[in-house]
């Protein structure tokens, strides 16, 4: 018996940072730099070392990194911990502010393909490391307020311990929506990210970006380097190839039924 008679998809969950929008290079990158100049601290991240900084996700898990690997003079004062909570609090002030003023926009076909889903009937999801409070500042800024109710769950952040590439968010995202792993699609755009999600066996679907284009994507469905739209077509990189020039629900489905 083939999978598709078995198992029928349900549900599509989407990774935020790079793969609803670009948000690495131009939000968090400047917001963590204005957090540091805030601070009195003369360290920036240029796009190069925010690049080698990106290996490690989560804004708290990335200071750390960069204080253990690329800075290691730097004495804080007091706990170390705490030194880093407050300085990202404040990282998280200033990319919210810059969402708000300057929305980033979201990738191509990102839209599309959320509006299809919806009228597919397929349900909405959403698994990130980002703070809770940028994933609501982008999607306000970018699909408006009522959007947060298109998506039935937005798992993000601390909500588990162990950030992507562990498998704990994809895994506490399908329990909150009473879901198996077959029955999900994921959206990702980094190796840690398809890491995090194939650790949990969702099928997942990759649209790489500039950070990510050498990332390793043992695991992917199919790798793209975008959604494409109509005006603008999408190149399959590697794995299941798309029927015509965008990614439709009825890709997912065939990619679905194939896994
Ligand atoms: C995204 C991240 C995030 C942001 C920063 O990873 O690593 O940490 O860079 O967000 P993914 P916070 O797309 O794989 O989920 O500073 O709020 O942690
Ligand atoms: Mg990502």
């Amino acid at each position: 018996m083939k999978k598709s008679d078995m198992t029928q998809l349900k549900a599509i969950i989407f990774d935020v940072d790079g793969t609803l929008a670009e948000t690495e290079r131009d939000g968090h990158r400047v917001a963590f730099n204005l957090a540091f100049s805030d601070a009195g601290l003369d360290w920036n991240w240029d796009e190069e070392l925010y690049g080698q900084l990106l290996a490690v996700t989560g804004g708290k898990e990335r200071i750390r990194y960069y204080l253990s690997e690329f800075n290691t003079d730097f004495q804080a004062e007091g706990d170390l911990t705490s030194f880093i909570a407050s300085l990202h609090a404040e990282k998280t002030k200033y990319y919210v502010g810059l969402l708000e003023s300057n929305a980033i926009a979201l990738r191509p076909g990102v839209v599309r393909l959320i509006n299809e889903i919806r009228s597919s009937g397929l349900r909405l999801a959403i698994a990130t490391t980002t703070t809770p409070e940028n994933v609501t500042a982008l999607v306000t800024n970018t699909l408006g307020v009522e959007a947060l109710d298109w998506f039935e769950c937005i798992a993000a952040g601390d909500i588990v311990p162990a950030k992507k590439p562990a498998a704990d968010i994809f895994v506490y995202c399908l329990e909150q929506m009473g879901l198996n792993a077959d029955e999900c699609i994921v959206f990702e755009d980094s190796a840690n990210g398809v890491r995090s999600s194939c650790g949990a066996h969702i099928p997942t679907v990759v649209t790489l970006n500039n950070y990510t284009k050498d990332d390793d994507f043992s695991g992917a469905v199919s790798v793209l380097n975008h959604l494409g739209d109509d005006a603008l077509a999408c190149d399959v990189i590697s794995g299941q190839n798309i029927k015509g020039s965008f990614v439709t629900v009825d890709d997912l489905k065939r990619f679905h039924a194939q896994q």
